[in-house]
């Protein structure tokens, strides 16, 4: 015997992955991870038996409910469903999938759109982040139509505007959880960053890469990958996270000269697998790696001296620019990020699991 659980497959940014209502959910946080396992057909590196599509990026889930807290409107709890373990981490954020969350809203009534655009605030109660998110309303009806087109994702859609607002620290204990800008892990000197995303950037060349590989070469690359994860793992405990071999970050990347007239030129590991792009969250946390004085970005990455400076993140099939304002009194302190996303309901009805 099956049952069913009513969900809306989305895009979400260059991500995809269910979206639920936590009421159509158990509220028992094990018995909700063990079912969206079963959704997702999860542990197996081809997700064959669910809805997961073999990769980091397609093996995601987007949990929605009303605000509780004052000024806020929605509430979003990301899952990572790793795809070939037994383990759901809902501990980092997911920015691509957030821009999926106002438009499910919409579509299963939760809320009404406002006007011609609609605005509501979400909280992400991976992290206690907040942020506005924005979708194209005309005639009060949700649009997925529109002229804004994202790298990653083929095709033109209606934009969604997120603009942050509070990302420093999000998983870590501040935007620098070592105390350092700098710190050397086995002769490498790296960054180690938590500006809405826990990351660790390294200088491309000093790993004997060029930092422009493609996707297929890098996850080729058995000797390169396992020298990421040893950095990875003494990163994580100067980071203050512990013991991260079960974790899905810090998120590790390499670093290079732009190369397409960007600000940076980057290749990501989320965190075993290649980013067929970058993480929206990742981009944020690169962009203000870019401005920090000192950091391994700075000589690499061209900075404009605007306020508020739009860096472009260049990554495997395109960019990613984010728009970062800066303290003026301390211009190492980024107080705003905002960026472009788009997203689509792909379908709706319901996802069957077993009735035990
Ligand atoms: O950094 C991939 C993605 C992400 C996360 C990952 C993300 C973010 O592209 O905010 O969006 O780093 O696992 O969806």
């Amino acid at each position: 015997m099956q049952r069913p659980i009513k969900t809306m497959l989305m895009r979400g940014g260059t991500s995809r992955g269910p979206f639920f209502l936590e009421s159509d959910l158990p509220s028992d946080p094990q018995e909700r991870n063990r079912i969206l396992l079963e959704v997702m057909g999860s542990p197996d590196k081809r997700q064959i038996d669910g809805l997961g599509g073999a990769n980091p990026l397609t093996s995601k889930v987007g949990i929605v409910s009303l605000g509780k807290d004052p000024g806020v409107d929605l509430n979003f709890l990301f899952a990572q469903v790793m795809v070939d373990q037994d383990i759901v981490d809902t501990s980092p954020n997911c920015g691509n999938m957030l821009a999926a969350v106002v438009p499910f809203a919409l579509e299963t009534g939760l809320l009404k759109a406002q006007s011609e655009t609609t605005t509501f605030r979400v909280l992400t109660l991976n992290t206690g982040m907040q942020c506005d998110i924005t979708v194209q309303t005309p005639n009060k009806v949700l649009t997925y139509d529109g002229l804004a087109k994202i790298d990653g994702v083929p095709g033109f859609s209606a934009p969604i505007k997120i603009n942050f607002l509070d990302t420093a620290g999000s998983v870590c204990s501040g935007l620098l959880p070592t105390g350092h800008v700098v710190d050397t892990i086995d002769d490498i000197e790296v960054t180690c960053i938590d500006n809405g995303m826990p990351m660790v950037l390294m200088r491309a060349r000093d790993l004997s890469r060029t930092g422009y590989e493609s996707v297929a070469q890098l996850n080729a690359d058995t000797e390169l990958k396992k020298q990421i994860e040893v950095l990875r793992l003494k990163a994580g405990v100067l980071m203050g996270l512990g013991d991260v071999l079960k974790k899905s970050y810090p998120k590790m990347c390499l670093i290079a000269p732009p190369k397409e007239g960007g600000s940076i030129a980057t290749r990501c590991f989320i965190p075993h697998v290649c980013h067929e792009a970058v993480g929206v969250l990742a981009a944020v946390t690169i962009g203000s790696a870019c401005i920090l004085e000192g950091s391994v970005a700075r000589g690499i990455a061209k900075v404009p001296q605007t306020n508020p400076k739009l860096i472009s993140v260049e990554h495997p099939t395109g960019e990613f620019t984010v728009e970062l304002e800066v303290d003026p009194q301390d211009t190492q302190n980024v107080t705003k990020a905002a960026l472009l996303r788009t997203a689509r309901m792909i379908m709706r009805g319901e996802v069957m699991i077993s009735n035990t």
